[in-house]
């Protein structure tokens, strides 16, 4: 069966995989004799061509890798994935043969760029060719797509494990595809943070953005201000005890995300959201008073002194101290919602902190009312307006946008994952509106803002505000089924994009969600295979 012709040139065409969810019908089968479809994956490859007969892993199969750090890890992770439930030993080794093979930097793979990948399977193998280990990654996570959804299981299944016959070439359209997780509102230890993150990977994301200041609690030591944590962490909505990461632990989450390939975008929400900093450092407020730590959800009511210097200083500290741990490009400064800084306090601040970011090397971010200051070069704006925002506010984006500003588009009546699904659903705010699985697949963040170039636009980002979330279950419950849409927009090509034939890959996820206890909203828009 052919889904697709082959392209000539394949980053430069943009056809094909409309036809890879067309030939699908239902869920994966749970460990027959029938592989999946080689189209059956979430978020929908470049393209597909399914050809030949299936491999099957055995108890001799062994991981073979190129002899570099890279693709011996991405063989590890892959062996750590499937040894508990095909109960193989399935070594990791450099020498050649038959099995499954992880390659790096051939002629084919050149083509598919940083992140890409080539599958090719058939009777002797499953060869996964990339320029880079984190395509090679990338690889691995269709790979487990393909296999049925009982080797997500942590005990022995029984088979068999074939994986369809043929070809997958795979590219991202978006080199910025990222999820962010508010561990302010509400604090997640690493172990919460590192299980959203084996998530978000499964979906190819790449970027996690942690939302690690804001009104209701501070959630990263600062030495030379340790008072932000110890004081301004020691709370959450509700009152809870909160908690904040050290140095350490912040390394461990940044390192985890790494072995996942996701970068870290860390975030230290300015002028406005800082009651927690203005609590901890008295010093910090204008009339020199330390406010009360708070523990609502009302939001615009905190400003940094934008007039003294001591502010500058703690800036820079806190600036300098994230940077040094964080081996990422950027750092977030947020600037939404600062109603209690004046338009002119807000531009002046702005003007005065991009720079700190660029000296300490990192490339600023900033929600979009950056836009209404002057956004330093190279600088991103994170768009989070509606569909309903105002056409002035959007223009000044768009404007930004034609001037260099890349965009990372948020939009919050499609991607807020803390909307909720439907009235009815227990979590979750619905001050953006309701947001059905269907409503947040359906758009095109090449052409989502007027008058912004698609050139523009680096990506898009599934946000996860925590006011209401408490938990895991809490998390997985609004990120299931809504993120893997949002990262089939970042990843796949627009061609590719229908909600039919999205729908009915993405209930065949299901069976997999389940296998690794994920929690997830049952849409009646998509047709699950019955539980
Ligand atoms: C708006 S979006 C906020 C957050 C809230 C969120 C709740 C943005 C940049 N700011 O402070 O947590 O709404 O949905």
């Amino acid at each position: 069966m052919r889904q697709h012709h082959r392209t000539p040139r394949l980053l430069g065409t943009l056809l094909l995989v409309v036809a890879a969810g067309i030939s699908v019908v239902g869920a994966a089968p749970a460990a027959t004799g029938v592989p999946v479809p080689l189209g059956q994956v979430v978020p929908a490859p470049l393209s597909v061509e399914a050809k030949g007969a299936p491999y099957r892993i055995t108890g001799d199969t062994r991981i073979r890798v190129d002899d570099s750090p890279g693709a011996r890890r991405v063989g590890e992770y892959l062996a750590d994935v499937l040894r508990p439930s095909t109960g193989y030993r399935l070594p990791v080794t450099t020498r050649g043969g038959d099995g499954i093979r992880l390659r790096l930097g051939s002629n084919s793979a050149r083509a598919l760029g940083d992140e890409g990948y080539r599958l090719d399977s058939g009777r002797s193998g499953v060869t996964i060719t990339a320029r880079k280990a984190a395509g090679l990654f990338h690889g691995v996570q269709t790979l487990r797509q393909l296999l049925p959804a009982a080797v997500e299981k942590r005990s022995a299944q029984p088979g068999p494990w074939l994986v369809a016959g043929g070809t997958v070439k795979d590219a991202p359209r978006y080199g910025y595809r990222g999820a962010m997780l508010d561990v302010s509102r509400h604090f997640f230890t690493v172990a919460q943070v590192e299980r959203y993150i084996d998530q978000l990977a499964l979906y190819k994301i790449n970027k996690l953005h942690l939302h690690l200041s804001d009104d209701q609690g501070w959630r990263i030591a600062i030495d030379s201000w340790p008072r932000l944590a110890t004081h301004g962490g020691s709370t959450q909505v509700g009152g809870g005890t909160g908690g904040f990461y050290t140095k350490d632990q912040y390394r461990r989450i940044v390192r985890y995300a790494a072995s996942r390939h996701l970068e870290v975008v860390p975030e230290i929400d300015m002028p406005g959201h800082t009651n927690a900093a203005l609590a901890s450092y008295a010093e910090l407020n204008c009339d020199g008073v330390a406010p009360e730590l708070y523990t609502g959800t009302e939001v615009g009511f905190s400003s940094l002194c934008v007039d003294k210097p001591v502010t500058y200083d703690f800036v820079d500290d806190v600036i300098r101290e994230l940077a040094a741990l964080t081996p990422g490009r950027y750092l977030h400064i947020g600037g939404d919602e600062a109603h209690s800084t004046s338009h002119a306090d807000y531009v002046a601040f702005m003007e005065r902190v991009q720079p700190v970011v660029a000296r300490y090397g990192k490339t600023v971010i900033g929600w979009h009312q950056l836009t209404g200051a002057t956004p330093a070069k190279g600088a991103l704006a994170q768009y989070w307006g509606l569909d309903d925002t105002s056409a002035a506010e959007k223009a000044q984006v768009a404007k930004a946008a034609r001037n260099g500003t890349g965009l990372i588009l948020s939009p919050a009546d499609r991607v807020y994952l803390d909307m909720k699904y439907t009235a009815d659903t227990p979590l979750g705010l619905d001050w953006a509106g309701l947001v059905e699985v269907r409503r947040s697949y359906d758009w095109d963040p090449g052409a989502y803002l007027p008058g912004a170039p698609a050139s523009a636009v680096r990506g898009v980002e599934a946000p996860l505000w925590t006011e209401t979330i408490l938990n895991s279950d809490h998390i997985e419950y609004m990120a299931f089924p809504r993120l893997p849409g949002v990262a089939e927009l970042g990843w796949s090509p627009a061609p590719a994009h229908d909600w039919d034939a999205y729908k009915v890959r993405l209930a065949a996820q299901a069976p997999r969600w389940e296998a690794l206890g994920i929690d997830y909203y049952r849409s009646p828009q998509v047709p699950w295979p019955a539980p």
